[in-house]
């Protein structure tokens, strides 16, 4: 096909324009080369790395070990590549990010501080024009949104918040250069994931930290490590198998679940089960027993048992109360793995703050105050307040299909897709690792792998058989969102006042219906072979 990235016409003609240079943008661009396309990733980012070039607050850390959280798709890069914790911090992840980005020469084709702000899929043609805030035009006969999940900040909805003085950092957008709270008074609003990292480090330094917190979380300890050499090498030896149990388990990594439910054991076992769990670390809490998401009493189970650990834990009776998470199954929000969360609320320079118990009025000029009439005073604010989940990348863009088609009103309704790849009226658009996904219910290194090479597989099957475009039907995008749903209601996931980001639940107005698939990886991928071998069943192409 046609040109490269780099030609100087007005329009550049590429066969494949991604957006985003995340993991999913990356291993996408290495993929379309070795197969043979032109290809250009392009990232508002002034660096390679999406979620790992953003989320630079202190703390910032995966809950996947980092042996799994990382390509598979190079031998070499897994022998040469030395990770140094069980769970990498966001200065190691976006240092392989970028390591990645130069060893692969992946750079010539990716446009950085480059933000899309339309697609448009031209009927006559059969391709999509691509524009940016640079004024660039990129044409492409595919347009592959690796934009993220959680890449787009939740609009600030603080009362007053407008109105506060001082410098305002989000852990979503944090300085490179970091910031330092030494003595300062902070408030640190939001207690999901990034709130329970930043919050301990912040806590270090602060002369006074005011934690604000509206629901609290089941938190789990993170018990995070430097990596034994012994560990790391025979991993490196046995590198395959390992890919291969990540990929043919359901949440896409290696978490030693037990088979048993939590009531065909006795309540002591079961209690040394989350016992030895807890003590062990991280998310393989999740796989104590295998009902845990699917059985109410045995969730009521597990979160007795961290109510438990924070009573235990916490000091003050008040404080340990107001941080017991009620009214919703542990994991119906996002389960939070973290370190020396409970114990934070010890220090001395710590404050809790139940926003339920206690409503926040308003933000000042240079405080709070609350409902009750207390005032508080602060140097600084941090906001970890979530994102615009799974929809919010694309909603930043305008998209337009067939006929001029807004995918905003495509998707008023909730976003449809078939199988989470493409969406009817929008021909080869593929989607990697979001909505209708595994994605955020899974290692999404796993995810983004399954769908980077499905993308790419179907290209080349389109090249063989010289057709031009793929593109879901309304009937099969409706048959997979009515899925999604039924496998989410066979689980805890939906269930409760958790207001999760799950259901599009945190944004005020935004359609409420599940977006992930939770029925895991490999049912996911067992879907997927069904509908490839069925020629693409659900898709038209042509
Ligand atoms: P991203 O990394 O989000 O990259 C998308 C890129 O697209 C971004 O750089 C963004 O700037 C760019 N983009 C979007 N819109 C545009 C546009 N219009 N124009 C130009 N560029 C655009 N997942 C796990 O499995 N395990 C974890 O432990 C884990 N930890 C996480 C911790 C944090 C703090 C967060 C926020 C998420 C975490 N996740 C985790 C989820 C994480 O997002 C994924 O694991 C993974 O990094 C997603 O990669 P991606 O390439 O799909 O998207
Ligand atoms: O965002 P969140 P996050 N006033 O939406 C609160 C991944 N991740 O960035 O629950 C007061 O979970 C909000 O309160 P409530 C992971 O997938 C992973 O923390 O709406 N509070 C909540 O407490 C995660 O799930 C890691 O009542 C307000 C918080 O802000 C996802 O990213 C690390 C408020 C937002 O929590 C998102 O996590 C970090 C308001 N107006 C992120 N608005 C790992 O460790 C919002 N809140 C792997």
């Amino acid at each position: 096909m046609t040109a490269t990235p780099n030609s100087s016409t007005s329009a550049i003609e590429v066969d494949a324009v991604v957006v985003g240079a995340g993991f999913a943008g990356l291993y996408l661009l290495w993929k379309l080369r070795r197969h043979g396309y032109t290809a250009v990733a392009l990232d508002k980012g002034e660096e390679v790395g999406g979620t790992w070039h953003w989320n630079r607050y202190p703390g910032a850390r995966c809950d996947v070990d980092s042996h799994d959280y990382s390509f598979g798709f190079d031998e070499e890069l897994e022998q040469e590549w030395e990770w140094s914790e069980r769970y990498p911090s966001q200065p190691e992840l976006q240092a392989y990010l970028s390591h990645v980005a130069d060893r692969f020469d992946l750079r010539r084709d990716i446009r950085l501080e480059t933000t899309v702000t339309e697609a448009r899929f031209d009927e006559g043609e059969q391709k999509w024009h691509v524009r940016t805030d640079k004024g660039d035009e990129y044409v492409s006969r595919f347009c592959l949104m690796a934009v993220g999940c959680l890449s787009v900040p939740k609009d600030v909805d603080v009362p007053g918040l407008d109105k506060f003085q001082g410098p305002i950092y989000r852990t979503s957008a944090w300085p490179e250069e970091g910031v330092d709270f030494t003595g300062l008074r902070v408030a640190a609003v939001g207690t999901g994931s990034s709130g329970v990292q930043a919050i301990p480090e912040i806590a270090k330094q602060a002369g006074k930290l005011t934690v604000l917190q509206r629901t609290a979380n089941f938190v789990i300890p993170a018990r995070n490590h430097k990596l034994d050499p012994e560990f790391v090498a025979n991993v490196k030896a046995n590198y395959r198998e390992r890919r291969r149990a990540c990929r043919t388990a359901a949440a896409g990594c290696i978490r030693d679940d037990n088979p048993k439910a939590a009531f065909d054991v006795s309540d002591e076992e079961r209690w040394a089960e989350y016992e030895k769990r807890w003590q062990g670390g991280g998310i393989a809490f999740l796989g104590a027993f295998a009902d845990l998401m699917v059985d109410q009493r045995a969730n009521d189970s597990v979160c007795d048992f961290i109510r438990a650990k924070i009573d235990e834990i916490v000091d003050d009776p008040d404080v340990a109360d107001s941080l017991k998470p009620f009214g919703y199954p542990m994991g119906a929000k996002r389960p939070v793995v973290g370190t020396d969360w409970y114990e934070t609320f010890n220090r001395d320079n710590v404050e809790l703050v139940d926003l339920r118990k206690k409503p926040l009025d308003s933000f000042t000029e240079h405080g709070m105050h609350l409902a009750d009439g207390t005032e508080y005073e602060f140097d600084a604010v941090v906001l970890a307040t979530g994102f615009d989940a799974f929809t919010g990348a694309f909603t930043q863009i305008d998209i337009r299909g067939r006929g001029g088609l807004p995918l905003q009103k495509a998707w008023q309704e909730g976003p449809k897709t078939h199988l989470g790849l493409g969406t009817a009226g929008f021909p080869n658009m593929f989607i990697i690792a979001n909505v209708g996904s595994p994605s955020v219910l899974s290692n999404m290194v796993t995810a983004i792998e399954q769908h980077v090479e499905w993308t790419v597989e179907t290209m080349d099957h389109m090249r063989e058989h010289g057709l031009t475009t793929i593109e879901a039907t309304e009937e099969a995008q409706n048959a997979w969102v009515e899925t999604v749903e039924e496998i989410a209601n066979m689980t805890l996931w939906p269930q409760g006042e958790s207001g999760s980001w799950y259901r599009g639940q945190n944004i005020p107005g935004k359609p409420q219906i599940f977006m992930p698939y939770a029925g895991g990886i490999v049912l996911y991928e067992q879907t997927w072979n069904e509908v490839r071998d069925a020629d693409f069943k659900g898709f038209v192409l042509a």
